[in-house]
């Protein structure tokens, strides 16, 4: 007798284990689908001041990137050095930035008329 009540103790805590576990899952994906919202492409306006060929950089004067960086003239690296050829100071561009260890990179950037 005494047997049967621990065993039926014992479920009941395996069964409140495992819920604990299905809810903590739940929100570990919640955080995952907060964290894409962030990564989704944010175009920037800008106007190309400098491109620098050697360091494989442009200089843009570009409007406020919100939560990121205030409206400011910045030299970024690109991630494709390439595109490099086909940017003019006086262009007007968008752009999208991406953040590599310290610094920001710009991933994406094209020629506004
Ligand atoms: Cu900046």
């Amino acid at each position: 007798m005494t047997h049967i009540i621990t065993s039926s103790l014992f479920f009941v805590l395996l069964t409140g284990m495992n819920a604990g576990a299905a809810e903590h899952q739940h929100m570990s994906h919640e955080a995952m689908q907060t964290a894409d919202v962030v990564k989704t492409m944010q175009w920037t306006d800008g106007e190309v001041k400098k491109v620098d060929h050697k360091k494989g950089k442009v200089t843009l004067h570009h409007a406020e990137i919100v939560g990121v960086m205030p409206a400011m003239t910045m030299a970024y690296r690109l991630k494709d050095a390439a595109v490099l050829k086909s940017l003019h100071t006086g262009d007007k561009v968008n752009f999208v930035l991406e953040k590599q260890d310290d610094a920001y990179l710009v991933t994406h950037i094209r020629r506004v008329k």
